[in-house]
């Protein structure tokens, strides 16, 4: 098992720390700068003026609500996750435990269609708002891929491709943190806060995030603390992950985040798009992110040859380390 990131939470000096916000609405090479930046010292930043309509945002949280609404066994109907479907307090196969429930699906419209027959009375209207949903996340996602090759400099759409490609295997995952039952707000097993969504790096290239208004969510900073991520109703959370660690040859880093168990009386609700390449592509550092300073640091392997790995482990292993060349 992998020991857990120390779990200090901020102090008054980490408070200091301000999560970058990006205004996507300002000057195209300003919002450049400022993703790179953002992606290299945190691996996650926050997105204003984003373009995703709040209608499409407020139809999908809605959906979300009505589903997670429905009595156990009607939710169940969605089949248990094998990853798809419909999950409640068991994350992945190797009995990771978290106090949520939540719903995965392949961000395509087929399947999307498909699933919608088991998961709402009305599938066709649950089916193209999750579609819409998906779409316009995709979209962000892209244009977001598009800014980091820029600053890179790597040739444009080089990194957007890989989830525009027909066969790509990206997800949507809707969690729901009911207000948490318990009497403490510690873990008396190991004295640390009680858990909604164990900490982890996204195995995608990236997670777009959209919370209500209601805080959980922590992310992993560079000197080792835990930092509390404030929801807003106006922005969206993106997250670097490992896929794009290995194309960068590490000049982003994957983000290690958590949610802690919601002791708030009011729901939360988070959904995320994660950008993944399909099952085929090659991850390997792109020769743009080589030089004499800067080495290949990993192996070539496939999307799904990583996902296998991640997928056959606990929620929290550090598998990357693996795909290091010696
Ligand atoms: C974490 C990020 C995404 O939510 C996810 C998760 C996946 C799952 O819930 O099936 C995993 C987890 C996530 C990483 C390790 C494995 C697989 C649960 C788990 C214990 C959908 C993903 O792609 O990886």
């Amino acid at each position: 098992m992998v020991a857990p990131s120390p779990t200090h939470c901020s102090t008054r000096k980490h408070q200091a720390f301000s999560i970058p916000t990006i205004d996507m609405s300002l000057d195209r090479y300003v919002v450049c700068d400022k993703i790179l930046q953002a992606c290299e010292e945190h691996g996650f930043f926050k997105l204003v003026n984003h373009g995703v309509p709040s209608r499409i945002i407020s139809s999908m949280e809605e959906e979300s609500h009505d589903f997670f609404s429905k009595p156990a066994c009607e939710k169940q109907e969605a089949g248990s996750p094998s990853p798809f479907g419909y999950g409640c307090k068991s994350i992945g196969l190797k009995g990771d435990m978290g106090e949520l429930e939540y719903i995965l699906l392949e961000a395509n419209s087929a399947s999307i269609s498909r699933r919608s027959t088991t998961m709402s009375t009305d599938p066709e209207k649950f089916s193209t708002v999750v579609s819409e949903y998906v779409q316009t996340t995709k979209d962000l996602s892209c244009k977001v891929l598009d800014l980091m090759a820029q600053g890179l400099r790597l040739p444009d759409k080089s990194l957007s491709c890989l989830i525009q490609d027909n066969d790509n295997d990206s997800c949507f995952r809707v969690n729901h943190y009911p207000p948490f039952e318990g009497n403490s707000e510690r873990d008396s097993t190991n004295g640390g806060p009680l858990i909604g969504f164990g900490e982890h790096c996204d195995p995608q290239l990236l997670t777009i995030l959209r919370s209500n208004n209601v805080g959980g969510l922590q992310i992993y900073s560079k000197d080792n603390h835990w930092i509390s991520v404030p929801p807003h109703p106006a922005e969206l959370c993106v997250f670097v992950g490992d896929a794009l660690q290995v194309l960068t040859n590490k000049r982003f880093h994957s983000v290690r985040h958590r949610v802690l168990a919601n002791c708030n009386k009011q729901s939360r609700i988070s959904m995320m798009y994660f950008g993944a390449p399909s099952l085929t592509a090659s991850l390997s550092p792109l020769q743009q992110t080589v030089s004499p300073h800067r080495h290949v640091i990993y192996k070539t392997f496939t999307w799904g040859e990583y996902k296998k790995a991640v997928y056959s482990g606990r929620l929290g292993d550090r598998r990357l380390e693996f795909f290091e060349l010696a």
